[in-house]
């Protein structure tokens, strides 16, 4: 693996959580292998009193995210994706996977928690406006470079890793501690090529 600037680096781990895991509500195919990989580098970072930060979506029940929302008379937006009841608040599938290292983790970011607006990434909610603050925490640190796993990598990692790159961070993506939806078929594709194309490096 690259050197990695520790002072000036953090760990992102994205929504590494029951429900994207094999036998959760959204499940991620192989979903749990990103914990290995991400658990070996948390630790590397911690020796180095670097920043490890864990993403947790964050819905309360109802969310406008969830198909089942539609029930109660609300009509989709054009293009809008929908999903199973996922990542519930207090629910056993929002909880991290139980082989991620928690105890590496020095900040937990919660998202996805307004009602009516969906978060896929770690610093900006779907209005493409409304701060997680995520950002003000690391470049409050002098944090530069972003070294990013986890599920999933069409959605979560995606945004996470394109708003990243547009606050001016150097953003690598952990090749083999991501694993995609694949929703619609495709989209872990086209979500790696633009990433590479928009400049974020492949580790
Ligand atoms: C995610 C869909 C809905 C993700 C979260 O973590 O990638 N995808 N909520
Ligand atoms: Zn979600």
């Amino acid at each position: 693996m690259t050197n990695i600037d520790f002072a000036k680096s953090a760990l992102i781990a994205v929504d590494v959580q029951n429900d994207f895991c094999p036998g959760g509500a959204l499940a991620v195919a192989d979903g749990g292998s990103v914990v290995a990989p991400l658990n070996d580098l948390a630790l590397r970072f911690n020796a180095a009193n670097a920043p490890v930060i864990a993403t947790q979506d964050w819905h309360p029940a109802g969310h406008s995210s969830f198909l089942s929302s539609l029930s109660s008379g609300r009509a989709p937006a054009e293009g809008e994706v929908l999903w199973p009841d996922h990542c519930v608040q207090g629910t056993a599938g929002a909880e991290f996977h139980k082989d991620l290292n928690m105890n590496a983790v020095t900040l937990i970011v919660r998202k996805g928690f307004r009602p009516s607006i969906d978060s896929y990434s770690a610093f900006f909610e779907n209005d493409r406006k409304t701060a997680t603050g995520l950002g003000y925490f690391l470049k409050g640190l002098g944090i530069e470079a972003l070294y990013m796993g986890g599920l999933a990598t069409d959605y979560c990692v995606f945004f996470s890793a394109m708003d990243a790159l547009k606050l001016g961070f150097k953003v690598y993506i952990l090749r083999d501690a991501v694993r995609g939806v694949n929703y619609p078929e495709g989209s872990v594709e086209k979500a790696l090529s633009a990433m590479e194309s928009a400049g974020v490096s492949m580790i």
